[in-house]
């Protein structure tokens, strides 16, 4: 058996007034809390300092800018790095990335429990639209603020197993796990920010929204014989509601643990890496069963393109 002891660091909202700092103090407490329940790898959210500020149409850069982090760590995360490695745990979180050259990404970072930065993820599908969109409640306003990432979908072999990321839209696509699963992924971490409401079919109701976040996960999970973890950014910010239901899916596909409030909460569950393989050799046994000469269409098309 390879356990980790793995926990899910839901926050509640960041209002548009909060400081980094004042997060970070949230971030330190749920992080005490998973060291008292014995977990060694603790997942935070996407965009985990700050609110979701891409829901906020802003035209002047300078503006913009001061929703990233121009190093990592910095001043105001370094108590998240120092406690950690003196908890000896691991830990991930997602944040704006503003890089030297002036790049701008929706990124996370993987954190080994000696607290040095063993991997680094961009956003590679970015969701919503770059201009203001009168059409809609509310904007969400990825594509203005972010490029899409550059950095494929890597994975890691730290903590005595393989591990990527992804973040928030990525999880609705199968070429995510997919590409991570051909390199043998066996734990998939990742947070999200999604709004409660979807702004172009407010009819659809919140447990329809919850059950596509679910089955994404379970799918992708199931799919290519891997742990994922899915954290929440949730609850009301500046008038925003934004859904919960942060959890954790074994490589059977099934939920192990969910949040069940919309506030700061902390989901665990000790994992084996070891029950990956019976997945991986023999349901999903990759190298025998796929027919990659048939799957070409996926790496020569975007749109669906149906006949004539
Ligand atoms: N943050 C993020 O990627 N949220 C999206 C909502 C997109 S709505 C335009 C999600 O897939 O959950």
């Amino acid at each position: 058996m390879r356990m980790v002891n793995l926990a899910g660091a839901q926050l509640g909202p960041i209002q548009k007034d909060e400081s980094r700092e004042q997060v970070v103090r949230r971030m330190l407490a749920l992080m005490d809390e998973a060291k008292a329940k014995g977990a060694d790898l603790i997942v935070y959210p996407e965009l985990a300092l700050t609110t979701f500020f891409p829901r906020w149409y802003m035209e002047d850069q300078a503006e913009v800018d001061r929703w990233f982090e121009r190093e990592m760590p910095n001043a105001a995360t370094q108590p998240l790095f120092e406690r950690a490695r003196s908890y000896g745990m691991g830990m991930s979180f997602g944040y704006a990335e503003l890089t030297p050259e002036g790049r701008h990404f929706n990124t996370s970072i993987i954190v080994d429990r000696d607290g040095q930065i063993v991997g680094k993820y961009r956003k590679v599908h970015l969701p919503g639209h770059a201009e203001y969109d009168t059409e809609r409640a509310f904007q969400h306003l990825e594509k203005r603020y972010f490029e899409p990432g550059d950095l494929g979908f890597p994975v890691w072999r730290t903590m005595e197993g393989v591990f990527g990321m992804c973040i928030c839209n990525d999880r609705r696509w199968p070429e995510t796990y997919r590409v991570m699963g051909l390199q043998g992924v066996e734990m998939v971490m990742l947070g999200y920010n999604t709004p409660s409401v979807n702004s172009q079919k407010p009819e659809e109701g919140l447990e329809q929204r919850m059950f596509h976040n679910r089955l994404s996960v379970q799918a992708g999970a199931y799919q290519n014989a891997t742990w994922v973890i899915a954290v929440a950014k949730a609850g009301v910010e500046d008038g925003h509601p934004l859904f919960g239901g942060s959890l954790i899916v074994d490589p059977d596909g099934t939920i192990v643990a969910e949040a069940t409030t919309e506030a700061d909460e902390l989901i665990v569950h000790a994992c084996d890496l070891d029950a990956t393989v019976f997945g991986k050799t023999t349901i999903f046994d990759f190298k025998r069963h796929r027919r990659i000469e048939h799957y070409g269409l996926i790496c020569s098309q975007t749109g669906a393109v149906p006949p004539a």
